[in-house]
C-alpha cells in the first residue's frame, strides 16, 4: 500500500514549488488528472474488501481534498503576484501634459457645472439628480402645473410615446421633478440643487430645445423670503466673482412658488459687445424663484403648516454664456474643435472657492 501521507508531501511540496500557472496545471495533472498518482490510488478503493475501505475511503478523500486545496490557494497567490507584476511594471503616470496637439478642454456648461457645485456645497447644498425622461405627474401634476396649462401644450413639450408602465411621460421641461423625487423620499430640513439637461420645444440664438438648468430648493421650519434672497446674493456674488453686487426683485409668477419673484442683476452695456457686473445704468435677468407653494409640498408629502420652502431655478448655458462673453447658445452643441478650443478650459484645473473659480 502507497504511504499517503508521503505521497500528500511530496504532492503539497510540487505544489509550493510551482512557479507559474503551466508548472501548476502539471502538478494538478500528475495528481487528480485521469493517470494522476491520487486518482490512481482512488481507482483501486473498488477492489478493497469492504473492512479495508472503511479505513481507507477517509483518508484518500481526505488526501485528494488536501491537494485539491492546496492547489486552488496555489492558484490564487500566483494570480495575485502576477496582478502585482503587472501593476508594477504597467505603471501610468496620468499626471504627465498632453502632448500640445492631442490636449482636449473642458466644454464651458461642465466648467460653469462644477463651479456651481462648489459655491453650493460650500453653503451645505448636496447635489441631486434624476432621470430626462419624466412622469408626467412629477414634471407638472405634483408641480401644481394645471392640465390646461400652456406649459403642457405639445407645441412647448417633447412628449414620449406611451411606455409598459402605462404612464404619461415627457421629456423634463426643467429639473424640478427633482426636487419632488426628493421631498418623496427625504424628511426636512432639506438643501439641494439640481443641475442636468432639459427641454423644450424651442431653438434660436437663446434658445436649444435641449438646455441645461440647475435649481435650488431649502425646505426647513421657519424658512422665508430673507433666506432666498440671501442665498441668492451668496450665489451670485461668489459665480460672479464679484463683491459688490446690487439686486433686484420683480414679482411674477410660477404654478410652483407663491409668492414668486424674479432677480436682475446691475450691469453696465453702454460698450457694445461687453458687460459689466456690478455697476452701470442696466439690468441683467439672472432667473425665476419664490416660497414653494403649500401645495406642491402638500403634493410631496410634506406639511406646509410646519415646513417652508423656498426655490430658485436658472439657466446654466446662459449663466455661462454671460460669464465667459459666449453670444450664441446653439455653439454649445456643435462639437466644433475651433470653439471648443478657444472656449474651453484647462482640464486639471478644478474649481474651487480656495483656489479660484476660474482663475
Ligand atoms: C419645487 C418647487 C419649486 C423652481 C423655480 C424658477 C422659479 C425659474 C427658470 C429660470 C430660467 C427656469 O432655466 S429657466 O428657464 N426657473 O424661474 N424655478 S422657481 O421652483 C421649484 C422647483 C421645485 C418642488
Amino acid at each position: 500500500m502507497t504511504d499517503i501521507t508521503a505521497l500528500q508531501s511530496d504532492i503539497l511540496a510540487q505544489v509550493a514549488a510551482a512557479s507559474d500557472e503551466a508548472a501548476l496545471e502539471a502538478v494538478r495533472v500528475g495528481a487528480l488528472g485521469k493517470k494522476g498518482s491520487v486518482s490512481a490510488l482512488l481507482a483501486t478503493m473498488g477492489k478493497l474488501d469492504p473492512e479495508e475501505r472503511k479505513v481507507q475511503g477517509p483518508k484518500l478523500n481526505g488526501l485528494k481534498d488536501a491537494v485539491a486545496e492546496a492547489i486552488a490557494q496555489r492558484k490564487g497567490q500566483l494570480a495575485d503576484a502576477a496582478l502585482d507584476a503587472r501593476l508594477v511594471s504597467e505603471t501610468l503616470d496620468v499626471t504627465l501634459p498632453t502632448r500640445s496637439e492631442n490636449a482636449g478642454s473642458i466644454h464651458p456648461i461642465s466648467q460653469v457645472l462644477d463651479e456651481v457645485v462648489a459655491i453650493f456645497a460650500d453653503l451645505g447644498f448636496g447635489v441631486a439628480e434624476g432621470p430626462d425622461v419624466e412622469f408626467d405627474d412629477y414634471n407638472f401634476t405634483k408641480l401644481n402645473i394645471p392640465p390646461d396649462h400652456p406649459a403642457r401644450q405639445m407645441q412647448d413639450t417633447f412628449y414620449v410615446a406611451p411606455q409598459a408602465d402605462g404612464m404619461s411621460h415627457v421629456l423634463r421641461t426643467h429639473t424640478s421633478p427633482v426636487q419632488v423625487r426628493t421631498m418623496l423620499n427625504a424628511k426636512p430640513p432639506i438643501r439641494m440643487i439640481s443641475p442636468g439637461r432639459t427641454y423644450r420645444v424651442d431653438s434660436d440664438a437663446t434658445h436649444s430645445p435641449m438646455f441645461h438648468q440647475v435649481e435650488a430648493l431649502v425646505v426647513d421650519e421657519g424658512i422665508h423670503l430673507g433666506h432666498l434672497k440671501w442665498t441668492v446674493e451668496q450665489f451670485c456674488k461668489a459665480f460672479f466673482e464679484i463683491d459688490q453686487i446690487e439686486l433686484r426683485a420683480r414679482p411674477s409668477f410660477f404654478p410652483f412658488t407663491e409668492p414668486s419673484l424674479e432677480w436682475d442683476m446691475r450691469c453696465d452695456r453702454s460698450v457694445p459687445g461687453k458687460i459689466t457686473f456690478g455697476t452701470g445704468n442696466d439690468w441683467l435677468e439672472l432667473g425665476g424663484s419664490g416660497m414653494v407653494h403649500r401645495k406642491v409640498l402638500e403634493n410631496c408629502g410634506i406639511d406646509p403648516n410646519r415646513y417652508q420652502g423656498f426655490a430658485f431655478g436658472f439657466g446654466l448655458d446662459r449663466m455661462a454664456m454671460l460669464k465667459y462673453g459666449m453670444p450664441d447658445i446653439r455653439s454649445f452643441f456643435e462639437s466644433d474643435l475651433r470653439w471648443l478650443k478657444h472656449y474651453g478650459f484647462q482640464p486639471l484645473d478644478i474649481p474651487t472657492l480656495d483656489g479660484g473659480l476660474s482663475r
